[in-house]
């Protein structure tokens, strides 16, 4: 039984940035209904509704993870450790996006899913080993034929995006050798409760895992959460090691730490997501005030980063060009479209931050460090950045 707990209203799908002038794509936008509910049976805390996975994965897909200079350090960190600790014959990445992770890899021993044509074509031009579909048991008796058994599963915010997660764990059971790991890495649940980034609620969020959740999950597929690792990625996320059910190793004392602190902020209880939603309701009440506020002053405002966060936040806030002037991002697909929803004009930040901007809202909050060290002279310059994790407030101290 899942309760809705939170309803954020009307939403587009996060990743479809329009262009102008293409005919009525403004007018015959698709909403859809982005309410979140919690289930008191296996702990998952998803949207009610899920939107059908073909209208978010096609084939001019918007997001690059290589984009960013954290993320592609983490990934090349992460490669390096998981080589070096599993001595993986055979890896593979289900949601390989542009490569970032699978460029650290020998092409001989990875495997690379990714369902976007457009993403897919990138590593397949690199010669990389790459099944362009979505992930599931039919893929993977395929690759398992045409590959054997692999050691490592990698899949970072991917998983969680999937909608059937039984059929997801039975596919990773089927081709996953028997002392072999999965590894995914996910936006983690207490990250988004404590630090109020419900713009992390989105289409393509299926879900927001918890430990207690995850090990519900894969159990249900013969598999079992042995370990896991918190990681800084997005704004706060999750490692989550899993193996085969019969496998010899002992969960670890780390796991047992992070489920009880789970159960002490009351995750798997109903009315810690309640709180929750009415911790969402001030920080729209308090991003208006501050923004009309601003405005009335005459401050020109933008936003850093045409995230699909930021998607969240402009469609339930109904924040469009009333506000912010226009969004500054540096992936070149997204620049001179629009953003979904509210339609607010995307630039690049050569062209959009300039000494006439006073404010610039943090989109991509989760690249705050990254930002603020590239922005410098914007900062000196008396340009200010707004954020609204984990409270709305216009950051000083630099
Ligand atoms: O889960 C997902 C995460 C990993 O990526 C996907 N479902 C979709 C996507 O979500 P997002 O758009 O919220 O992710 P990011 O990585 O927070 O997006 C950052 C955006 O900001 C990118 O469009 C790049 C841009 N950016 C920028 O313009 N200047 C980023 C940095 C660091 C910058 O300096």
């Amino acid at each position: 039984m899942i309760k809705k707990f939170l309803n954020l209203g009307m939403h587009p799908i996060a990743n479809s940035f329009l262009k102008k002038g293409k005919k009525n794509n403004f007018k015959n936008e698709f909403f859809y209904n982005l309410s979140v509910g919690f289930n008191e049976k296996n702990y998952l805390v998803s949207l009610m509704k899920p939107v059908n996975p073909k209208k978010q994965y096609t084939d001019t897909y918007a997001h690059r993870a290589s984009e960013s200079k954290t993320m592609r350090k983490a990934f090349q960190l992460v490669a390096r450790e998981f080589q070096k600790r599993f001595k993986p014959n055979l890896s593979m990445e289900i949601g390989s996006n542009d490569g970032v992770f699978i460029r650290n890899f020998n092409k001989k021993k990875i495997i690379a899913v990714e369902p976007c044509k457009n993403l897919a074509q990138i590593t397949k031009n690199k010669k990389f080993k790459t099944y362009s579909d979505f992930w599931n048991v039919k893929l993977s008796k395929k690759i398992l034929k045409e590959n054997g058994k692999v050691d490592l599963v990698f899949s970072a915010n991917t998983i969680s995006h999937i909608p059937n997660l039984k059929e997801t764990f039975d596919a990773i059971s089927i081709i996953l050798s028997e002392n072999g790991t999965m590894i995914i890495e996910d936006p983690y649940l207490p990250t988004v409760i404590n630090s109020n980034s419900y713009d992390q609620f989105y289409d393509e969020h299926v879900y927001v895992f918890s430990a207690l959740a995850v090990g519900n999950i894969v159990r249900q597929s013969d598999l079992r959460l042995y370990d896991i690792e918190p990681s800084n990625t997005h704004g706060g996320s999750m490692k989550y090691f899993i193996c085969k059910i019969n496998d010899k190793r002992k969960s670890s004392k780390r796991l047992f730490k992070y489920l009880s602190k789970e159960k002490k902020l009351g995750l798997n209880k109903i009315d810690t997501y309640k709180k929750f939603a009415n911790r969402v309701q001030k920080s729209k009440k308090d991003l208006l005030n501050l923004l009309k506020t601003l405005k009335k002053r005459n401050k020109k405002i933008i936003s850093y980063g045409a995230t699909y966060k930021s998607t969240t936040v402009f469609n339930y806030c109904k924040i469009g060009t009333k506000y912010l002037d226009y969004v500054v991002d540096t992936t070149l697909n997204k620049q001179g479209k629009f953003t979904p929803g509210q339609h607010i004009p995307i630039i690049s930040p050569e062209e959009g931050i300039n000494e006439n901007v006073d404010y610039a809202f943090l989109g991509a909050w989760n690249f705050k460090k990254e930002i603020i060290k590239k922005e410098k002279k914007f900062i000196k310059n008396g340009g200010k950045f707004i954020t609204h994790v984990p409270s709305v407030k216009v950051i000083t101290k630099y």
